[in-house]
């Protein structure tokens, strides 16, 4: 065997371990770290009036279990705004962050979605269910092309599985039930939250740097119509950074 030969069969081989090597890297990703890392904490503040919620009658649709059903537009407690969604969208370069195999998990329960408003990762499954006694359908209006999806999902059928193609705000609705719709958040990395019945909201375990962090906030009026604010942020290393939103509802 000559030396060329066995130096060309060396070489395939440390190719072929560092590809191996850079494959598995991809789909495992960087944890959070949450012994080093900085948290951003804040409120979201409503400026203004508040949007009349908007109740609709149930009426023949006894599988909701329910008379009514009111909107869930704006949820204001005291001035602060439930249900916005902040998240990380620049700074951190291409870093690629683990993907959950659990599924972020979605629930149709008395004819509205639950959570309203939610995040996941990119790549991350979407596990959706019908807890409901009635039929509901998912649909899938706001995404890319190619990514749209509508199933009919009838009482009992077992939880349905999807995944997100493309980051962005995406909107499901139920045609059974014009009221009925949600938002999910699909973003490429961990840092998000989404704002509690309180106002507040925390991203923790975010490396130290200088971000551009949003918020989204759905309007009365349809997903193109969002309230979309932004603001710089330097987070460091352990340290908690403020970072309070005031908006106005439209
Ligand atoms: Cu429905």
């Amino acid at each position: 065997m000559s030396t060329r030969f066995l130096a060309a069969i060396s070489l395939l081989l440390v190719l072929c371990a560092c590809s191996h090597k850079d494959s598995a890297n991809s789909q495992v990703g960087m944890a959070i770290d949450s012994t080093n890392g900085g948290t951003i904490s804040g409120t979201v503040i409503l400026e203004g009036p508040c949007p009349a919620p908007q109740t609709f009658l149930c009426g023949d649709n006894v599988g909701c279990d329910r008379a009514s059903v009111t909107a869930q537009h704006w949820i204001v407690n005291n001035g602060k705004v439930a249900n916005a969604f902040i998240y990380i969208k620049d700074g951190l370069d291409n870093k690629k962050y683990t993907i959950p195999t659990s599924p972020a998990l979605l629930d149709q329960r008395h004819c509205v979605y639950k959570p309203h408003v939610m995040g996941l990762i990119l790549g991350q499954p979407l596990e959706v269910l019908n807890s409901d006694s009635t039929l509901h359908n998912v649909h899938l209006t706001s995404a890319s092309v190619g990514e749209s999806f509508n199933r009919i999902f009838p009482q009992g059928m077992a939880p349905m599985s999807s995944h997100f193609e493309t980051p962005g705000i995406k909107t499901i609705k139920c045609d059974v039930h014009g009221w009925m719709n949600c938002y999910i958040g699909v973003v490429p990395h961990p840092f998000f939250a989404v704002s509690d019945s309180t106002g507040h909201f925390e991203i923790k375990g975010v490396p130290p740097g200088d971000y551009t962090l949003e918020l989204w906030h759905e309007s009365t009026t349809g997903s193109d119509n969002a309230v979309v604010e932004t603001k710089k942020i330097s987070v460091k290393a352990k340290e908690t950074q403020r970072a309070d939103f005031s908006i106005t509802a439209r």
